[in-house]
Order: C-alpha cells, then structure tokens, then sequence
C-alpha cells in the first residue's frame, strides 16, 4: 500500500473515536463523504463525533446518520481519537479543534481537494486533481481493500454528483464518471431519484429568491462579469435563508459571453462573495486578494465591508485584471 494510504488506515484502525469535521457551509462533498465514513465507523465500533460550525442545508437530509451531525463553533477532542477533515482547505474554516495541554498528540487526517490546501495535517492527502474528496476516499478505500456499504455508496454518490455540478464542471474526469459508476452499481443507486432529493425538492422560498436575484443581476465589463448582491432584506422578502444561494452562483455563469460571476451575498460581518469562472480567468486568483480562496474556476472570500461597496471594489479588481490580461478584446 502506498503512502499515505498506509499511515491513514493505521490511524483510522488505531483512533477509539473518529471525529469527523465538515466545513462552515457545508455542501454536498463534505457532507456525503462525513455520512459515508459516519457509517464505516459504526462497522468498525468506533465512537464518533461528525460536527461542523454550520447548519446542514435541508437537501442533505436525506444522507445516512445525517442526525448525528452537529453544529459546534468548537469541540473538545476526545482522547485517543482521530480527526478526519474532509474538504477543508485550512482550519481556520471548520469547528475549532479544543485539544488541552497535549496539542502535539492530536492526529490530524486532512483529505482535501483544495490546490490551496495548507497541509495542516499530521497526514495529508490532498489531490488536486480529483474532482471531489468522494473520489480520493473511493481511491483510499480501494488501496485499504474495503469494501464500499450501500450507505457510503450513496453518500459518495451525492459528494461527487454535487461536486462536479452533476458531471458538468470541468473538474469532471473520465476518472469521476467511472467512480459514479461504479457507487450506482455497488449502492443499487437510482440517480433519477437522487437528483430529485437534492435539485427538485426546493422550497417556495428559495425560487422567490432565484427570481429576484436574476432581476438584481447585473452586467459589466462588456458583458464578461455578472455581480448579483443579495442583501438581508432580500432574504426576508422571500423568507429565504442563506443556504438558499448554494448552487445559484453558477446560474450566472450561463450566461452568454459571461467569463467571471460573482454573488455578493450581506452576512455577519460583511460580505460574503461567491466567484465562478470561464477558462482562462482564475477564480482563486480573485479571492485571494480579500484573503480567500478555493478552486481555479470556483472560490470564495469574506469582505468586511457592505454588499454595495463590495460590488465596487469586485468591479475595480476583476476590471483590472481583465484590461491587465486582455479579456475585454474579443
Ligand atoms: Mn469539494
């Protein structure tokens, strides 16, 4: 077996609990993969502990164990366990890990995806190039030789359908369609009936919200970004709540022409933005100037000031960027 497949199944049969950690939002990836290895630790008698500092949006609900997860701003790491962060890029985006006097002793299992990963684990398995982390734990499982259970089946299913945007990112492999494949024959899975559960199974509310965001909408740069700002009163008007935007911003990017869509949505501290790109723009390089980060055609940032001057400063950067790089010459 190859490193670090070896070290992780060590771990993993060593820990007496698995913690299992989702990041803030959490979306179809973190979740479907948390169910899957929920259940694999019920297999193998281990405690376990699946939290993440987010509510779980309602499509998820239908995930294996999905009511064992709970939302924790901060958990205390219980003795001899291991902690399997899936889909995280950097701590500082998930539960806060409360560990004692003996911090060094925490073992960290970090399985991500993220080019920006910053390999926080005292293992990581960090893959750029699979489409989703369901896709390295298909590969991880393979390398232990287990065997995948029907409930794992589905929750990987659900991990890499969501992450690929239903095989239609260009994350999408040949590699991603032979494990869907694969989960669907191994799980009995009906996939008609799995998009149902998470695409048509919306409330009111939420398509409320979609049509005033396509109203809002807004073109700019020649017609090559779209910026849509969706404030709290927004939310209250349809009786929206926030995990109503998941997927929403790509609904921008269909747009024809449109290289760069960018939801600006109000939270807490500010605002929340929301970046998908078109081949050659990168979408990380955009959220890192507000100190985020994610995919090349999919990130995000925090930006500590109100929609409205958010909007602006998006308009004066990707502005610069597409004038610098020339994308505004056809
Ligand atoms: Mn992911």
């Amino acid at each position: 077996m190859r490193e670090p497949f070896a070290s992780i199944r060590e771990a993993l049969l060593n820990a007496r609990c698995w913690l299992v950690l989702a990041h803030e939002k959490p979306d179809g990836d973190s979740l479907g993969c948390g169910s899957a290895l929920v259940r694999r630790a019920e297999v193998l008698n281990k405690d376990v502990i699946w939290c993440g500092p987010d509510e779980i949006p309602e499509m998820y609900a239908f995930l294996y164990g999905i009511e064992r997860y709970e939302v924790l701003e901060s958990v205390e790491v219980p003795k001899d366990s291991v902690v399997v962060a899936i889909d995280i890029a950097s701590l500082g985006r998930t539960t806060e890990l409360l560990v004692g006097e003996n911090s060094e002793d925490v073992l960290i299992v970090n399985i991500d995806h993220h080019g920006d990963n910053t390999c926080y684990g005292a293992i990581n398995l960090v893959r750029e190039e699979a489409s989703s982390v369901a896709e390295i734990i298909w590969l991880m499982y393979n390398e232990f030789g287990w065997e995948v259970f029907s409930e794992e089946a589905l929750g990987l299913y659900v991990a890499l359908a969501t992450d690929s945007g239903h095989f239609r990112f260009s994350n999408t492999s040949s590699q991603t369609h032979a494990v869907a494949a694969e989960l669907l024959r191994i799980g009995e899975l009906d996939p008609q009936k799995i998009f149902t559960q998470i695409y048509e199974n919306r409330p009111i509310r939420k398509m409320r919200l979609w049509g005033k965001a396509f109203i809002k909408a807004e073109l700019h740069l020649s017609g090559r970004l779209c910026v849509c700002c969706l404030t709290n009163g927004d939310f209250e008007e349809c009786g929206a709540k926030k995990e109503d935007t998941e997927h929403l911003v790509n609904e921008f990017l269909s747009i024809k022409d449109v290289m760069t869509a960018v939801l600006l949505v109000e939270d807490e501290n500010g605002t929340k933005a929301s970046i998908r790109t078109r081949e050659p723009v990168d979408a990380r390089e955009i959220a890192r100037i507000w100190s985020g980060g994610g995919h090349v055609r999919a990130a995000g940032c925090r930006m500590e000031v109100p929609v409205e001057e958010a909007k602006e400063l998006i308009l004066k950067e990707i502005g610069a960027i597409y004038a610098e790089r020339g994308y505004l010459i056809k």
